[in-house]
């Protein structure tokens, strides 16, 4: 018999920032005033996150939300835009805020990213762009999605929400397509509180960007555009220069923890876990397991009972976009083949997975995991 948690055990806890370093950086900000538009810290943040990123340029925005919609923006995009269903309510949201119809794309089995041979079909006149999720961190098949956009004239943005620090074949994964979105928010491996960034190659986008969030305002007495206000604040980029000290340690508990899930749930049947692709260094950002008919019981009942040991496991990303509201009336939402994306759907949970996380109650879930299938 396994006894509940006694504190609920989350998907993910946030990475913070020692607290004196953070106290000294507010006496920084204080001493300042300087609180937003443009200040040192933000200023500092960006070359290190440049850095970081491995990438020719970064924008920093307040949320990655709104740093997708002026990316959508900057690119001219217009008609239709081909995207996943399995993401984020953010992603087709951030087309439709810019008068963009979301044409949704099914899903590789192997990564629940774009399915690369299912783009061509959807592509009609009024196609524009295609915009991929590098979906819990793995590179979508880049190659392929980037000589799709060549032969059509398409922009790439990749949603890369999920893939901070992430490389491919040794390039920073901010470095491929148009433009590139992370989100920092406080459930993401590297967080600002709230907060993003759009990385990209082309340098004519940085001054584009830079009026687009904030009021299109150049100088003090023209406005050259219908911007809006989407900068990050000073204490954010604080928080944000503090929390990347600790991220390479952080991304070593993960890979540490994810590896010990992988050895206890091997072989428990009906379980699988997301491949860790080759050729690529990763960032283990969340534990996403298929919840499999073998395994007795539905993903749901295993949400449900974990919920009553106190493990708030999460349905990322159910239901599919596509089903949402404000999606399922959509012509391509309601008759298009989402065949992978429904059933990934179906079976998808992502496990408690962050740096602070302590082995021994890893081990514990997996038992519960593992008790429940064997008592059903
Ligand atoms: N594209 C993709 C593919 C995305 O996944 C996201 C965001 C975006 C775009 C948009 O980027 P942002 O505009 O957010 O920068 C969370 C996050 O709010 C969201 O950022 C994220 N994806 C999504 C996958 O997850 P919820 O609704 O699950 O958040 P919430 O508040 O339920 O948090 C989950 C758990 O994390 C909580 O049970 C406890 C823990 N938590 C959360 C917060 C906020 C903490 O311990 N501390 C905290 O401060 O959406």
């Amino acid at each position: 018999m396994i006894r509940p948690f006694e504190k609920p055990i989350y998907v993910t806890q946030p990475l913070l920032p020692d607290k004196q370093a953070l106290v000294d950086k507010i006496d920084e900000i204080y001493a300042s005033k300087q609180l937003t538009n443009g200040g040192p810290q933000f200023l500092k943040l960006k070359s290190e996150l440049q850095k970081y990123l491995g990438v020719p340029h970064v924008s920093l925005f307040c949320n990655g939300t709104l740093a997708l919609q002026l990316a959508i923006k900057a690119l001219d995009l217009t008609g239709e835009v081909i995207t996943t269903p399995f993401t984020f309510p953010a992603t087709p949201h951030s087309l439709v805020w810019n008068n963009i119809t979301p044409v949704f794309c099914d899903i590789e089995p192997a990564t629940f990213n774009i399915d690369p041979e299912k783009i061509e079909a959807l592509i009609t006149d009024r196609t524009s762009a295609i915009l991929p999720v590098h979906v819990f961190g793995n590179p979508c098949r880049m190659n392929e999605i980037e000589r799709i956009a060549k032969k059509y004239h398409l922009k790439v943005i990749y949603d890369a929400a999920h893939a901070f620090g992430v490389k491919y074949q040794g390039k920073p994964i901010g470095t491929f397509g148009d433009i590139s979105m992370f989100s920092f928010h406080a459930t993401k491996s590297f967080n600002t509180l709230e907060g993003g960034a759009l990385t990209y190659a082309d340098p004519s986008l940085t001054e584009k960007l830079y009026y687009l969030k904030n009021f299109g305002i150049i100088g003090q007495e023209a406005v050259i555009t219908v911007g809006t206000n989407a900068k990050m604040n000073e204490l954010q980029a604080a928080f944000g220069q503090l929390v990347l000290e600790r991220i390479d340690q952080e991304i070593a508990d993960r890979k540490r923890l994810t590896e010990l899930y992988r050895e206890r749930l091997s072989g428990v049947r009906g379980i699988t876990l997301l491949p860790i692709l080759d050729a690529i260094e990763y960032n283990y950002q969340y534990l996403p397991i298929l919840v499999q008919p073998e395994y007795g019981l539905s993903r749901d009942t295993l949400f449900e009972k974990l919920k009553e040991y106190n493990v708030l496991a999460r349905k990322y990303f159910y239901p599919l976009c596509s089903d949402l509201a404000c999606y399922r009336g959509q012509a391509n939402a309601r008759s298009g083949d989402l065949t992978t994306a429904r059933r990934v759907a179906r079976e998808i949970l992502c496990l408690p997975l962050y740096g602070e996380l302590a082995e021994p109650i890893i081990k514990d879930i997996v038992k519960i995991i593992k008790y429940l299938t064997k008592n059903q």
